[in-house]
Parts: C-alpha cells; sequence; structure tokens
C-alpha cells in the first residue's frame, strides 16, 4: 500500500482504491502529487510545498483558487436549499443565472440549457441539432462532422466526433456510426512560431465543401463541431480566416456549427467568448469548466433562439425536448456559477489584461533546446518539443515533472507542454512560470 501523510487530517492517505481518470495510476502512485489546499494562483500540496497553477488546474479556474464571493455563494446556498430538482419542478437559481449568462452572451443566442460537464453538454448539442432538423421535416440530417485532433469529452457522441486518437482506440465498435472527420490544422511546417493566429491554412476548411458534403450530400449532415482552439489536443489556434470560412460553407448548406467553448469560453481569449472574440455565430455554443471557475461542476448548452423557438413551436402539447439530468441546474453550481460571474466581471477578468505579456512569455522560450513551435491566443499557449526518437511523450512529460518538483505546473500534451493560467495571474506570476519553463528546458537532453 502506498501511503502518504495528510497533515491537515494528520491520517495517511491510502493511494489503492481510487482509480484516477485520465491518469498514468502506476506512475502517479509511484511518485504522487496531492494537493491539500489553493487559494488564487498556487497549490499547497500535502508536504506544504507552493505550487503555482500554470493550468487553471485543468484549462478552468479563471478566477483563481478560493475566491471569496465563489467561497460564500456556495456556502450559503448550501444551507439554503441543498437541491432542488429541475424536472417539471423549478427553483430560482437557474433562471436567474441563465439570464445573467444571456446578457453577455453573442446576441441572437439567449437560451441556456444546463448540464453537469463539458461531456454532457457536447451529446446534449448533438442530441439538439438532430432533433431541430427532425422537428423542421429535415429528419436526415442526422451526420456529424468533427475533426482530427479535437477533444469533445468522453461521452459516446463527444467521443465520435473527437479526434484524439489514444481516446477512441479501445472504443472503435461503440462509436456513433455516421461521422466524418476534417483535417486538423496544425502545420509548424508553415506557421511555426506564430503569434496569436497563424496566417496560413484557411483553405483547411474548404474540404468540408469540397469532400465532406459532396460525399454524403448536405441533406444528411446535422452538424460540424469545431473546439475555436483545439486545447488538449495541443493548443491548436486556428489559422486567419479558417473558422470564418467554416461558417460561410456551413450556412450555405443548412448544416449547424456547433463551437465547443468548454475551454475557450469565459474569458479564456479575452471576451466571454471565442465566438465573440473571433465575430462568429455559432448556431450553438458548449461550455463548462470556467462558468463556475472549476469550483462546482457545471455545463451547458448556449442555443440560437430560432432553434429554441422551433423547440416551442413542435406541435401538440408535451415536452419539447427529450433529454436532461437530475442535477442540470443544481442549486450550488448555479450559486458558484453567479459568484464566479460576479468575481469576473468586477475584476474584468474577460479583457485578458496580461494576454500581450503572456505573448512574448510563451515565445520568449524560442530558440531554448528542442523547442520547435511556440503558439498562443488570449491567455492560452503552448510549446511544442522534438520528440525524442521511439519515445513520444516522454520528452514532455519530463518538462512537466521537472516543472512541478520547483512549482509550477504546466501540462503536457504529448511533447507539447501547455500554459493555461487563472485570468488573474500578474506579471511575477508569468515570471515564476515561465522563467521555471526556461530553466527546466535547458536541463531536459
Ligand atoms: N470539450 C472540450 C473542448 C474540453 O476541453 C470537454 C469537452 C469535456 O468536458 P468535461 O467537463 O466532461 O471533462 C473538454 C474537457 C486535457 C483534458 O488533458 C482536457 C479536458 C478534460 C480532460 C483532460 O487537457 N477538457
Amino acid at each position: 500500500m502506498n501511503a502518504r501523510v495528510d497533515p491537515q487530517a494528520m491520517t495517511p492517505v491510502n493511494l489503492q482504491h481510487y482509480w484516477m481518470p485520465f491518469t498514468d495510476n502506476r506512475r502517479f502512485k509511484a511518485k504522487p502529487r496531492l494537493i491539500a489546499s489553493a487559494k488564487d494562483m498556487y497549490f499547497t500540496t500535502v508536504e506544504g510545498k507552493q505550487v503555482l497553477d500554470g493550468l487553471a488546474t485543468l484549462w478552468c479556474v479563471n478566477a483563481g483558487h478560493g475566491r471569496p464571493r465563489i467561497v460564500e455563494a456556495i456556502r450559503s446556498q448550501a444551507g439554503e436549499l441543498d437541491f432542488a430538482s429541475s424536472f417539471a419542478l423549478g427553483h430560482p437559481l437557474p433562471f436567474r443565472l441563465a439570464e445573467r449568462i444571456a446578457a453577455i452572451a453573442p446576441q441572437g443566442m439567449q437560451q441556456v440549457f444546463f448540464t453537469n460537464s463539458g461531456s454532457e453538454a457536447v451529446d446534449t448539442a448533438l442530441k439538439i441539432a438532430v432533433a431541430y432538423h427532425r422537428l423542421r421535416g429535415q429528419g436526415t440530417r442526422t451526420r456529424f462532422i468533427g475533426r482530427e485532433r479535437s477533444y469533445h469529452g468522453v461521452n459516446i457522441g463527444g467521443t465520435s466526433v473527437g479526434g484524439v486518437a489514444a481516446n477512441r482506440k479501445a472504443y472503435s465498435g461503440m462509436l456513433m456510426p455516421g461521422v466524418d472527420h476534417l483535417r486538423h490544422t496544425h502545420d509548424p511546417s508553415r506557421n511555426a512560431f506564430s503569434r496569436g493566429q497563424p496566417d496560413l491554412g484557411a483553405e483547411l476548411a474548404d474540404e468540408l465543401e469540397s469532400r465532406v458534403i459532396p460525399l454524403h450530400d448536405a441533406s444528411n449532415i446535422a452538424a460540424l463541431i469545431v473546439d475555436p482552439v483545439a486545447a488538449s489536443g495541443g493548443v491548436l489556434v486556428p489559422p486567419k480566416g479558417y473558422l470564418e470560412r467554416l461558417r460561410d460553407i456551413c450556412t450555405r448548406h443548412g448544416i449547424l456549427l456547433i463551437f465547443d467553448e468548454v475551454i475557450t469560453g469565459w474569458g479564456r481569449l479575452g471576451a466571454t467568448f471565442a465566438a465573440q472574440h473571433f465575430g462568429i455565430k455559432p448556431d450553438l455554443i458548449t461550455f463548462a469548466k470556467g462558468i463556475t471557475s472549476g469550483a462546482v461542476p457545471l455545463g451547458g448548452v448556449l442555443v440560437r433562439d430560432s432553434i429554441y423557438q422551433t423547440f416551442m413551436g413542435s406541435p401538440g402539447s408535451g415536452m419539447e425536448f427529450f433529454h436532461g439530468y437530475t442535477y442540470s441546474g443544481h442549486p450550488l453550481a448555479c450559486a458558484a456559477a453567479l459568484g464566479a460571474l460576479d468575481t469576473y466581471e468586477e475584476e474584468n477578468l474577460f479583457q485578458a489584461p496580461q494576454a500581450k505579456y503572456f505573448e512574448d512569455a510563451v515565445h520568449s522560450l524560442k530558440g531554448l533546446p528542442n523547442v520547435v513551435d511556440c503558439r498562443n491566443l488570449g491567455l492560452i499557449g503552448a510549446i511544442e518539443l522534438a520528440p525524442r526518437p521511439g519515445a513520444v511523450g516522454e520528452r514532455g512529460y519530463e518538462v512537466f515533472e521537472k516543472c512541478w518538483d520547483r512549482g509550477v505546473f504546466v501540462r503536457p500534451v504529448g511533447d507539447s507542454v501547455a500554459f493555461c493560467p487563472p485570468l488573474i495571474a500578474q506579471k511575477k506570476h508569468l515570471d515564476q512560470m515561465f522563467g521555471t519553463v526556461a530553466e527546466v528546458l535547458k536541463t531536459v537532453g
């Protein structure tokens, strides 16, 4: 049995029984990294070490840790109303939260469906798309299009439209039929070391119209799902003009465009949503993570008004959409989200105040050993390292471990190393973060 001492509880932690998600359990349990508490930009480990959170933990703690408005909102809500269902009952909080979200959402997207996670948001959006077309007499529109290297969560729909091979491999036989994937847009041979959106590659959108639509006919295609910046695929920033072309093609062929904004939402790119940053109107937006700054699980789908109205105008009486989760609109999650939105607003965090400093910091790593690309947009970025021959991912993992040992948390994605600090990061935090990464890169062969 592996045991660690948790100084708060003063009892050993038995590592044996928890099957950790998306983790090399054996490697972790041989060398655990356990966090006891967190405040603002820093974790404190069970050993009492301070570690800077350079990834908003898992791309979600956008307001930083332990923020008073969020903590207080959860505390007081737990004492007031622990749970009430939203199935034909209701309570005020999800209505209030939806109204608040609508006020900062893109115009014409004023309807919100709540889930508990990004994966559920994605599968919900796929269902909305198919049910919408059916209601409009276009029931043959059931196919979906995703992209290589995109991540859309782990439910069956999201795994099927997702393009991360490792996440699909074991489940090939149980994935949804009727899904095609566009090429990813990562092309370091043309775009390495781009600051912000790369110049080249808008034409990669054209295969939607030149290859996929002619193959199936648009009348069979429900939606295209795109993560505007493919974060866990390695922080792939879309080339200039690419998303615009996708929007244009979808519009011309009656295909819904879903932006999966689970990571790009809630200020990451300097606007509430990437849709607003890029000035593009998708039909559906999935969100999660930053809506509560990670404090309580919550996700959702923002829906174009005319799509919602199609459901509300459906013939007959009765339920309009046969879908929902027991905890859709959970009071604690809604309270946390309202506290997070207060914090974002009061501190103007959606302006991503340090984005320019962050960009310079990411690109200051150019020229260090093995660095073959630096990329960034808003407050998200990555460097890519040349892989070791025959050991893909090992160099990235070593950088992650050594940074952790030196008090900075960043995330390896294969041989890329991703950066996504809370939006409250100040220059001194970014200096610590990138200073440590630079030092570590000099030691990794
Ligand atoms: N869509 C996107 C774009 C995501 O990034 C999900 C959907 C699913 O959200 P939930 O809440 O169901 O996890 C995500 C989640 C990683 C990593 O390795 C990234 C995510 C989840 C787990 C690991 O970077 N993103």
